[in-house]
């Protein structure tokens, strides 16, 4: 199909390129950190090739979430913001962007959101999971009660959040110990990224901002295939409800999540999430660089499903989430 859009499309600025590095094979860090490099030459040539109209661009993983001094995680952030900006406009019908925020600083993490939606014209923002803060070792998730003021703001600016991936820090990864291959986009992003779904959930944030809207990515990392388990394991046991939140975590998965087809380009897990959550609610996404856009384009061309549902998620759906004039 013609004029798609995704919306895990990620790039670098020379400051974060490294923080892509090591992820894959050395042999191909100079093809992945070139294509991570470019905005204007092979990337729009690929999707001119691939029925891709746009690029929602985002800043490479885990960047600003790891650097663990606010202000410098906020400098970053605004470096990283403006230099989008600038190619933004250069091709504002091919390019649009996410924040990338200093969440390190919920306050800062708020102004930047406000600039970036007011003022730089940005559709949301796109998150690489927990944020390091201060100390490598102090991890924070964004249902800690400090972020109460950030989530409210993002609800008011209807900022859609996409909660990306990044690697739990070595100190928590012993589960992996001995078997590096599960790090990254192989199973720890998807598990890592799943978990702080479900904390935002259970925390009652949604029950607080019930109009607050979470993107993931990887056809929603697992958990359509996992929250109807969450809700009604030991169902024969009449147990009190263990978290802060009013509902099933279920009902927060189908009134408050969005999920991107980026990096699993599977029909049959499409079909799953098509049946959990709705084709109202899944986006068309790549994950270029790391992935390919003919890979992604070409299955999804095909993969079936109808056509009006093949509209909605390659184009419609994104066209109406984030307000896009084209
Ligand atoms: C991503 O951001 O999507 C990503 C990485 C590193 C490896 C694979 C991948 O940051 O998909
Ligand atoms: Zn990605």
């Amino acid at each position: 199909m013609i004029g798609k859009i995704g919306l895990e499309e990620h790039f670098a600025i020379e400051e974060t390129l490294q923080d892509s590095a090591g992820f894959l094979a050395p042999s191909v860090w100079g093809e992945l950190s070139s294509r991570l490099i470019d905005i204007h030459e092979r990337r729009l040539r690929e999707m001119d090739q691939h029925g891709m109209q746009m690029m929602i661009l985002s800043l490479n993983a885990p960047a600003i979430q790891a650097i663990c001094d606010p202000l410098a995680a906020n400098e970053m952030a605004i470096r990283a913001n403006d230099f989008l900006a600038e190619q933004v406009a250069k091709r504002p019908d091919r390019f649009q962007g996410f924040a990338a925020l200093p969440m390190q600083d919920p306050a800062l993490a708020t102004l930047e959101l406000k600039r970036c939606m007011q003022d730089l014209g940005f559709k949301g923002a796109l998150v690489n999971g927990f944020s390091q803060v201060n100390d490598p070792e102090n991890v924070v998730y964004y249902d800690a009660p400090q972020y109460a003021e950030f989530w409210r703001v993002c609800e008011d600016l209807d900022a859609p959040f996409y909660l990306h991936p990044r690697n739990p820090i070595p100190s928590w990864s012993q589960i992996y110990s001995g078997h590096p291959w599960l790090m990254g986009p192989t199973w720890a992003f998807g598990q890592e990224t799943a978990v702080h779904a479900l904390r935002l959930m259970a925390s009652g944030l949604f029950d607080h901002h019930p109009k607050l809207k979470i993107i993931l990515g990887h056809l929603g990392e697992g958990l359509p295939y996992s929250i109807w388990r969450v809700d009604n394991r030991n169902g024969w046991v009449q147990d009190e409800k263990a978290y802060p939140a009013k509902k099933k975590l279920g009902e927060y998965f189908q009134n408050n999540f969005y999920l991107t087809t980026s990096g699993n380009f599977r029909t049959q897990s499409l079909i799953d999430a098509m049946l959990e959550i709705g084709s109202d609610r899944i986006l068309f996404s790549t994950d270029w660089p790391f992935e390919n856009i003919d890979h992604a384009a070409i299955w999804f061309d095909s993969t079936s499903i109808s056509a009006a549902d093949r509209l909605k998620i390659g184009r419609t759906n994104a066209i109406d989430l984030f307000k896009l004039q084209l």
